[in-house]
């Protein structure tokens, strides 16, 4: 009997950017993300004893070799998990907006971790369902929750996962994606956040940084204070980025359209209108803000960038599983 899973996607507010361990998928820090509602993954995966290999399909093709690979290592710890050796046919929708490029391995890891372990025959709660999306992709682990959610770096397989701060958001926090490149990025976050750890020799300052912004961060969210959520996200995403201009050799994911962006927030902000950025291993800038002043900001924003380029996300629930 196939199974169903749907994930959505994360933003962070305060980064993961580096891993300690990267066999077990243990980040070097703590992070914090909002769950969107507007992109998500829908997988569905069936156990087939007759299949030699897992199949994989995203929105109906095939998937090519070395992705397949890497989702067919992710599949071998369910497997071991659940004590077969059956294969799996995958199939996996992912729900973007356009062709937005923000279509994330959180959503896919997530979905695919909840649905082919159900369909293993694995009843995992949703810290061991977390715990697993972690093996798949560090971000995916936040994903498994809705809402805004914490992800505790942990020192073993047993002790890094995510939990809820606020499940359901209660106050008017919101995103809004500027879509600048939906292409494919040149550094993977996987690749690009090692040579952070690596060479830059600011991370070590960086891991501290974190820390800090953890605990300020939710003060932030326990006041409800969306400035302040926004003036942090801000800061820690362009301290993430300055990592980045600081390894060796040094890159950047930012293009022409995301310095627009971001002076033009900076300009916004200073003429009275609350608004602030965070960009993550891509050239598109999120926008934090009070639901209120949703309709002066896209005023704002559309004449520069257009209004098909701008998607407006709320808070989003958690994953979710069903048995077709
Ligand atoms: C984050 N990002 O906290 C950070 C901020 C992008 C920038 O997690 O190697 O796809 O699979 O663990 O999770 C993107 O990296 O990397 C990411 P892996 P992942 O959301």
């Amino acid at each position: 009997m196939p199974t169903k899973a749907r994930a959505h996607t994360n933003i962070a507010l305060v980064k993961y950017w580096g891993k300690r361990d990267p066999q077990l998928m243990l980040p070097q820090t703590d992070s914090l993300s909002l769950t969107l509602d507007k992109f998500f993954t829908d997988t569905t995966v069936t156990a087939n004893g007759n299949l030699k290999h897992d199949r994989f399909t995203i929105n109906g093709q095939v998937v090519d070799d070395k992705n397949a690979a890497r989702l067919a290592s992710f599949l071998d710890i369910v497997r071991q998990l659940a004590g077969t050796d059956t294969r799996f046919n995958v199939q996996s929708i992912n729900h973007v907006p356009t062709s937005a490029g923000l279509a994330s391995s959180a959503s896919a890891f997530a979905a695919l971790a909840a649905a082919a372990s159900k369909e293993a025959g694995c009843h995992l709660n949703r810290r061991e369902l977390s715990r697993l999306a972690r093996r798949g992709s560090g971000s995916a682990t936040r994903s498994v929750y809705g809402g805004l959610v914490e992800w505790h770096r942990g020192t073993s397989d047993q002790t890094s996962f995510a939990e809820p701060i606020m499940e359901h958001v209660d106050f008017p926090l919101e995103m809004l994606a500027i879509v600048i490149d939906a292409s494919q990025k040149k550094i993977s976050s996987r690749t690009g956040m090692q040579r952070c750890v690596e060479t830059s020799p600011f991370y070590p300052e960086w891991r501290k940084i974190v820390t800090d912004d953890m605990i300020k961060m939710k003060t932030a969210i326990d006041a409800h204070d969306i400035n302040r959520i926004g003036e942090l996200a801000q800061e820690n995403a362009l301290r993430m980025h300055a990592l980045t201009l600081s390894a060796n050799p040094g890159y950047t994911y930012f293009e022409e359209q995301t310095i627009t962006a971001m002076r033009l927030v900076d300009t916004l902000n200073d003429n009275g209108l609350p608004c602030y950025y965070t960009m993550d291993a891509g050239p598109n800038v999120k926008l934090i803000y009070n639901n209120k002043d949703r309709q002066q900001l896209i005023d704002q924003l559309a004449p520069v960038f257009g209004k098909d380029r701008l998607i407006v996300a709320k808070p989003g629930p958690g994953v979710s599983i069903t048995q077709l």
